[in-house]
């Protein structure tokens, strides 16, 4: 039997893929594509909490969001391990993200302008990630599938957190409902539009789903997610910022306004609010970091040696 259709007999059984298993160069290079996306993501992602850290309201808050943005580390960590399997270098995923050869999510590039914003990131930001990545424990590819499976548990606690902040928030003063309220008209476009684009203008859906490297289509995703946060909003009592939201008894799913696609690719092709802040804060880390990897380095060539000795 061919490679190509042994490889596919496998993936239609539902089996994994595995770093030694024959596979396609086209498979190859998207996995690669994708996860190093989904691993800048995390990195990036870091970011806009970051940001809140010595500004969180309480020890409390603050030990959660430091939790949190230790995760999103650790998200990237085994995002790159996953990606090195596939024979690329993390130093060379690194570069190619530094001279934004590489994309990261379009979501980490608006900024955080208020304590809520905290809350909506863990609601929306880690709900959106949640509904786009429980599928993608059950990726063809052994090693990403796995990385997913513990990344999906953390993010469900990042979801918790944030919205039990906005809980907080919205049985507080008039005040601090007007923050969360303020939260959600900003953050609620950015966040439908993670899932990429219609599943119309994707191009690398229908190979992805065929691979079974994605399970679920964008738009497909995009409309879970939307009817899963609706009730939520309406728990809170804020309103999501949409005219056209309302429930379709027909379809069974809420309906909902126009996404700005031009706002979209403005921000995925580097034009976006923080973009440019964004990539030169995460090149200046790398550059100041470089101590730590000489030294990691030099210490590990000594052990060699003494253990050679
Ligand atoms: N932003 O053919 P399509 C997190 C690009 S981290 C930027 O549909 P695909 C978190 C796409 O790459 C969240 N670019 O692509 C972290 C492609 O361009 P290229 C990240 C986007 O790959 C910290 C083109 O548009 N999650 O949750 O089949 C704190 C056409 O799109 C975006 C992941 O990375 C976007 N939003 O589907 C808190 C999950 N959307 O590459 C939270 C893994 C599309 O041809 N990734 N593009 O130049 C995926 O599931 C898929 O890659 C996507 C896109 C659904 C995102």
């Amino acid at each position: 039997m061919a490679n190509e259709e042994r490889f596919q007999q496998i993936v239609d059984a539902e089996e994994k893929i595995e770093p030694t298993d024959w596979m396609p160069e086209g498979y190859r290079k998207t996995l690669i594509r994708q996860i190093a996306q989904h691993a800048h993501s995390e990195v990036i992602g870091m970011q806009p909490e970051g940001n809140w850290i010595t500004r969180a309201p309480s020890l409390h808050r603050k030990a959660i969001l430091i939790a949190k943005v230790q995760d999103e580390a650790g998200h990237g960590l085994y995002l790159y391990s996953a990606a090195e399997t596939l024979g690329v270098n993390r130093d060379e995923l690194q570069e190619l993200l530094h001279q934004g050869k590489h994309k990261y999510s379009s979501i980490f590039n608006y900024p955080t302008l208020n304590w809520a914003d905290i809350g909506a990131i863990g609601w929306l930001v880690d709900g959106a990630a949640i509904t786009n990545q429980v599928m993608l424990t059950r990726c063809s590819y052994g090693p990403y599938s796995r990385a997913m499976v513990r990344i999906c548990k953390e993010e469900s606690f990042h979801q918790r957190q944030g919205y039990e902040l906005l809980i907080r928030l919205c049985q507080g003063t008039p005040e601090q409902k007007a923050m969360a309220q303020d939260a959600l008209n900003r953050w609620w476009w950015p966040s439908l539009m993670m899932f990429g684009p219609h599943d119309s203008d994707s191009t690398h859906t229908e190979q992805s789903m065929a691979w079974k490297i994605k399970r679920v289509s964008n738009d497909d995703l995009r409309q879970q997610f939307v009817d899963m946060t609706v009730p939520q909003a309406n728990y809170l009592g804020i309103s999501i910022p949409d005219p056209d939201l309302r429930w379709n008894a027909d379809r069974g799913h809420y309906d909902f306004g126009d996404i700005d696609w031009d706002e979209f690719w403005r921000v995925v092709k580097g034009n976006g609010p923080m973009n440019r802040e964004r990539v030169a804060h995460k090149v200046k880390a790398w550059e100041d970091g470089a101590w730590v990897r000489e030294a990691a380095t030099a210490y590990a060539s000594k052990k060699r040696a003494r253990t050679a000795a």
